[in-house]
């Protein structure tokens, strides 16, 4: 294992990389930019480098300066948490040059799968199944891309190869507006990913958005942990993400399961992993890979028992994954609810000082969050200051004890989304189980007519 490692992130997934060195007898070094020096991981830290000022592209976005106190302060590998530098295959090749480990997949392996086209393709050819689409890149001929819509069916979407996480795509409905979405679509790429590459796949007009964790080592290992619901969304922001995903057949969730960590060996996959799926009437859909740690991964860790963040740490030093897939066992039901410092109904930031700050305990209840009384919210990044995360041998005790939680949850100060979430563990949908991912979207627009009206 890793003597010292540095922590290329901030939050609350800083502590909870800094928690998993911790049990691993890891040194700490958190970086951090000059709005966050107050901040709870920095403080925890064994050592901590202000690596620039407040704007994340002169800090957490900051290569040289992330390098330069991985060198200073003698780190063998660099964690990049989520979000900033931890899907940039440069950034990885970068810290593997300067002599360090990067603490995730290779660089060629994030390179493929942040282009959208080839890591489709591989995942086909992987025998993962992919949405029914152009197999590749667009055509170039006007003919060529009219009968491939017309062959795939209206609508399609047209996607960006660069794109992802919901940027640069369109949805069209019929051929006479074809063209022009692709030649935009095109453009709208080149400008935002300095990339043209676009491809067409059928779109799925009411699908769930449910994916699937996987594992691996550098020696031919890998394992899938089971799938996680994260169709309440809003803006492509998830809002409630649980796991299992309600209603589905578990040898479905076995089969795609397999499937993905099968790809995963035969790409050479390392780390932590999700394959983000479409399902819809009983089908799994592959649109995209994320080569990370996600925000929603203690749902995971609930239900398998599993620690996905000290597992990342111990196949990035070499070991072999300590878990074979017979010993993996689903058990009960956990939900997450990301607590944002905005307002609950009209989503505008709310930084600022928190003056109060109670979490919410007992059996099954697990706060991961860096903030506390008196610390201040800076406005420069993500609104996400904390996720509530319940467990329960069902669904329904993991909502029951949600519900409790929330009701236990103080933040003083500043407007956070806790009432979004009670309003939305009372909703007879979410009850039922198994909305869409156009289902939050629609719901808020019912409830901003009400108040219209
Ligand atoms: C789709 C789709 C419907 N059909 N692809 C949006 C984010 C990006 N990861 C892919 N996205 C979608 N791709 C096909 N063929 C609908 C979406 C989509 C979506 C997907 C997951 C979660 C939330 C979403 C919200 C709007 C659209």
């Amino acid at each position: 294992m890793f003597q010292k490692i540095l922590i290329a992130n901030r939050g609350e997934i800083a502590l909870r990389v800094l928690r998993a060195c911790r049990e691993l007898g890891v040194k700490t070094v958190a970086v951090h930019s000059e709005a966050d020096t107050e901040a709870k991981y920095v403080k925890l830290a064994d050592e901590s480098v202000c690596i620039g000022p407040a704007p994340s592209a002169q800090s957490y976005l900051n290569v040289p300066a992330i390098i330069s106190a991985a060198e200073v302060t003698d780190s063998e590998a660099i964690h990049p948490g989520y979000g900033f530098l931890s899907e940039n295959a440069d950034f990885a090749e970068r810290v593997e040059q300067s002599g360090f480990v990067f603490i995730g997949p290779k660089p060629e392996t994030i390179r493929l799968m942040g282009d959208k086209v080839s890591a489709k393709n591989a995942m086909k050819e992987a025998g993962v199944p992919c949405v029914p689409g152009s197999d590749g890149a667009m055509p170039e001929d006007p003919k060529a891309i009219v009968a491939l819509a017309k062959q795939i069916g209206y609508p399609v979407i047209v996607k960006a190869a660069g794109g992802g996480g919901g940027r640069g795509m369109r949805v069209v409905h019929t051929e006479a507006a074809l063209l022009n979405a692709v030649a935009t679509t095109q453009a709208e790429a080149q400008a935002a990913f300095g990339n043209p590459v676009v491809y067409m796949e059928k779109y799925l007009e009411n699908p769930r958005h449910v994916e699937i964790q996987i594992m691996a080592d550098e020696h031919g290992n890998a394992v899938y942990l089971g799938e996680r619901d994260c169709s309440m969304q809003r803006r492509h922001q998830k809002v409630i993400e649980e796991a299992p995903a309600p209603g589905i057949d578990r040898k479905l969730i076995a089969l795609i399961g397999e499937r993905c960590a099968k790809a995963c060996r035969k790409i050479g996959y390392r780390g932590a992993g999700t394959f983000e799926f479409l399902y819809e009437r009983g089908e799994f859909f592959f649109i995209e890979m994320n080569t990370r740690v996600q925000v929603e991964h203690p749902v995971t860790e609930f239900i398998t028992g599993i620690d996905i963040v000290q597992t990342q740490l111990r196949v990035a030093a070499g070991e072999k994954l300590p878990i074979k897939q017979r010993d993996i066992q689903f058990r009960g039901h956990a939900i997450e609810c990301r607590i944002n410092a905005e307002d609950p109904f009209k989503f505008t930031p709310s930084p600022g000082r928190i003056t109060s700050w109670h979490t919410p305990g007992g059996p099954g209840v697990r706060v991961d969050s860096h903030v506390y009384a008196d610390y201040m919210v800076p406005p420069h990044y993500d609104s996400m200051i904390g996720k509530l995360i319940t467990f329960g041998d069902t669904r329904e005790q993991a909502i029951r004890r949600m519900r409790i939680a929330l009701s236990e949850m103080v933040v003083g100060g500043i407007k956070t989304n806790v009432p979004l979430h009670q309003a939305l563990m009372l909703d007879a949908q979410f009850l039922k189980g198994g909305v869409s991912i156009h289902y939050l979207e629609e719901r808020l627009a019912d409830i901003n007519e009400v108040k219209v009206d």
